[in-house]
């Protein structure tokens, strides 16, 4: 392992429901810092780009729709192999299945509102944090 850096973004359910406290202080009370972060609306470019890899699948225009719906907060978290302990925080993308204690376990209820996004890979995380921060 190493000090990684990952794109999260609590996604407009997140926001909207009233969750942006908690799942930063899950973050930080597993070690991760905060290095940046900043509440407003994803442009549909950037939609576009983050999403590129689900282009042509069933999901994917509601996922676009959603995504730019309403503000989210998008955040660089930096800390020791934290692609993946941001992934494991996630939880499942599915919240019906999404472990309880999970992010998406304990405040999501359906795949189309899943509470959060987190990278899926360092390289994954560069082309995310490229896209959402200069
Ligand atoms: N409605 C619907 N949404 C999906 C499905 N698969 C993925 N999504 C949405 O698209 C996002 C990106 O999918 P993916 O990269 O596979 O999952 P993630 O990395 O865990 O967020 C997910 O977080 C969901 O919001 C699906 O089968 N149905
Ligand atoms: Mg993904």
């Amino acid at each position: 392992m190493a000090i990684e850096k990952t794109y999260s973004m609590i996604k407009p359910d997140g926001v909207r429901n009233g969750h942006i406290g908690e799942i930063v202080n899950r973050f930080e009370r597993a070690g991760l810092k905060v290095e940046c972060m900043e509440l407003g609306m994803v442009s549909l470019e950037q939609a576009k780009a983050n999403y590129a890899e689900h282009e042509g699948k069933p999901f994917y225009e509601g996922l676009i729709k959603y995504i730019t719906s309403g503000p989210v907060v998008k955040m660089v978290i930096s800390g020791e192999g934290a692609v993946a302990k941001c992934r494991s925080l996630m939880g499942a993308t599915n919240p019906a299945v999404a472990a309880p204690g999970t992010i998406r376990g304990d405040f999501g209820l359906v795949m189309d509102e899943n509470v959060i996004h987190g990278s899926d890979s360092p390289e994954s995380a560069a082309r995310e944090i490229a896209i959402f921060f200069n």
